[in-house]
């Protein structure tokens, strides 16, 4: 696995890497890994995601746990997180992880928005959101902000211009991107102990709601939202930031129609937004960082994996 390794390590995957990636770890493991087709993103590429599971994913015997990635564009480091994490599960498992794989559905989608990823190596480096248009919106602007598009207060507080960075979408669930979560979600409902939806940059570990209202379990979800950052600090590159936990609203900012709100009220136990390290480079982090964000993330992943069941 050197050849691969070093594909997900070094420099950042295009959209057909990635796929090719998730295509030959599937292969190579029939007995643990599952590849779907989620369906199409608004340009047509393929959305796929893996099912990691020891027994029988459909036999609905072990929490899951459900992690996706890049629903912005723009956030290269995101998705070789999520790479890194099915990396550890499935071709690397170190002998103390076994649990993680044993007690544990997994269920992770490293790539979103394939068309603003893309878009993003081909003609904008900065770009955020989708690459949709709308033949009901009169604008010639391009893109729905993906985390801003889910039918949690879909629209609240958010700018009516569709030129906008976080405009919302003309209505819930209008980028096919962001309806395959929801799907994945609903699939899985009463199942699903942890949903992370990963982003950068800022060093965040933040939970619902985006209103500043807490779900019922805030505390417990404050809990392990606390031992992941605490993990990943104790990891830190001298140059990074530390880790804030909070809810979103009163440690960033206030939102509307995010996935970590929508991951709650679809029945995650725990839905979180993770904010990766920007290290002074903000959403263009070079490449050589990526290894120690790939592991240090993943020490974070496995203690919320490990200590949400216990509470
Ligand atoms: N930041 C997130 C955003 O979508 C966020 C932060 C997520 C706030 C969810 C509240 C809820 O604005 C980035 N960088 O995407
Ligand atoms: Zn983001």
């Amino acid at each position: 696995s050197s050849r691969a390794t070093r594909q997900i390590f070094q420099g950042y995957m295009r959209y057909d890497d990635i796929n090719a990636e998730m295509e030959r770890i599937a292969d190579r493991h029939p007995n643990l890994v599952t590849l779907v087709n989620a369906g199409k993103s608004f340009e047509g590429r393929d959305i796929k995601y893996l099912k990691i599971s020891t027994t029988n994913f459909e036999d609905h015997s072990k929490p899951i746990y459900f992690m996706e990635a890049m629903i912005h564009a723009r956030e290269w480091v995101t998705t070789p997180v999520a790479m890194y994490s099915v990396y550890r599960l499935v071709e690397n498992l170190r002998a103390q992880d076994q649990d993680l794989l044993n007690d544990i559905d997994w269920i992770i989608l490293p790539l979103v928005n394939p068309d603003g990823y893309e878009y993003s190596h081909t003609e904008d480096r900065l770009w955020r959101k989708t690459r949709s248009t709308d033949p009901t919106v009169d604008t010639p602007c391009i893109g729905v902000d993906g985390n801003r598009n889910f039918d949690v207060r879909h629209g609240v507080g958010t700018p009516t211009n569709p030129c906008a960075i976080t405009y919302a979408g003309a209505r819930p669930f209008s980028e096919p991107e962001t309806g395959y979560v929801r799907d994945i979600l609903a699939e899985h409902k009463g199942r699903v102990q942890i949903f992370m939806d990963i982003h950068s940059y800022g060093n965040y570990v933040l939970f619902a709601y985006g209103d500043g209202t807490l779900p019922p379990n805030a505390v417990p979800i404050f809990l392990v939202g606390s031992a992941m950052g605490a993990t990943m600090d104790a990891m830190k590159l001298p140059q990074a930031g530390f880790y804030r936990v909070g809810n979103s609203a009163t440690v960033l900012y206030s939102t509307s129609g995010s996935a970590q709100d929508y991951g709650q009220v679809a029945g995650a136990a725990m839905s979180y937004t993770l904010e990766l390290p920007g290290y002074g480079y903000d959403f263009v982090v070079p490449p050589s960082y990526q290894d120690h964000i790939n592991e240090e993330t993943w020490q974070g992943i496995a203690v919320t994996a490990r200590l949400s069941r216990q509470l």
